[in-house]
């Protein structure tokens, strides 16, 4: 097993024990940064096995439309109000520990999903828009950004080659597979073969990027095509953070 692969909870153990013997004899910035990132990872793990992931991506490439597709009818019932632009907005499968975790990530719109069990333990945040004009907006992204454990990055036919995107966001999560999905949405207003284009150029750039093992899923949140595809690798990463904190 490759370094960047081995347990969380060893990498933790191995950054204690460096943070320790540089206690009193290295005086850089990095030690306070590391004594910092134990307290969060320590803090989360109290908070149990919950699987966070946020949706994120520009304006109008479809994260709520994905959002409310993904936390069933009881979200997008019309006259149920729409997520504000500026605070992030939470759908909970199953119960346990929730209502602490989100207090945590400071996140105070929750809806509570009907029982479903591959998605039980699942915490999805729908994120505000990381191009929003509002500067606070943009940090409350970069926030919970740092926060989640698997990003969903939203993309759009237009958009989806934003360097502005790429290089805050994307490129710096290469080697980290399991943290990363990437939805090409709105694929219903491509034909067959501009799509098909569409998902070889931004899987390239991915592959460049080192994120070759990210899976690129085409969506249309709209129509609900390859929604259950996402759902499926959702389901996945749910189990996969469940086993990992099992051991
Ligand atoms: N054709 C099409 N339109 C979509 C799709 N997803 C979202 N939209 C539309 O795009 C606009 C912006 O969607 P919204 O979910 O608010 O985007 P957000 O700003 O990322 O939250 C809305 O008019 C949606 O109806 C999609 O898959 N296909
Ligand atoms: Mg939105």
């Amino acid at each position: 097993m490759s370094r960047r692969e081995a347990p969380l909870a060893d990498r933790l153990a191995a950054l204690r024990e460096a943070v320790e013997l540089a206690e009193g004899r290295l005086e850089v910035p990095e030690v306070g940064q590391a004594r910092a990132l134990l307290a969060k990872a320590g803090a989360r793990a109290a908070l149990g096995d919950a699987t966070v992931v946020a949706l994120a991506g520009a304006t109008g490439s479809g994260k709520s439309t994905l959002f409310n597709a993904l936390s069933g009818a009881e979200v997008s019932r019309p006259g149920v109000r729409r997520p504000t632009t500026g605070v992030a907005h939470a759908t909970v499968w199953g119960e346990d520990g929730a209502d602490r975790l989100l207090d945590w990530l400071e996140v105070p719109r929750r809806h509570r999903h009907q029982p479903e069990p591959a998605l039980d333990g699942l915490v999805l945040l729908d994120l505000p828009d990381h191009d929003s004009v509002k500067l606070e907006h943009r940090l409350e992204v970069d926030r919970l950004v740092a926060l989640v454990d698997v990003l969903v990055w939203v993309l759009d036919p237009e958009k989806y080659a934003d360097a502005a995107v790429h290089d805050r966001y994307l490129a710096p999560l290469a080697g980290h597979a399991g943290v990363l999905l990437v939805v090409l949405n709105q694929i219903d207003r491509l034909d067959a073969v501009s799509a098909k284009e569409c998902l070889t150029d931004l899987r390239a750039l991915l592959d460049r990027e080192g994120l070759a093992a990210t899976p690129v899923l085409a969506v249309s949140a709209r129509a609900g095509t390859g929604v259950a595809e996402l759902r499926g690798e959702l389901a996945h990463r749910v189990a996969a953070r469940r086993a990992a904190t099992d051991r």
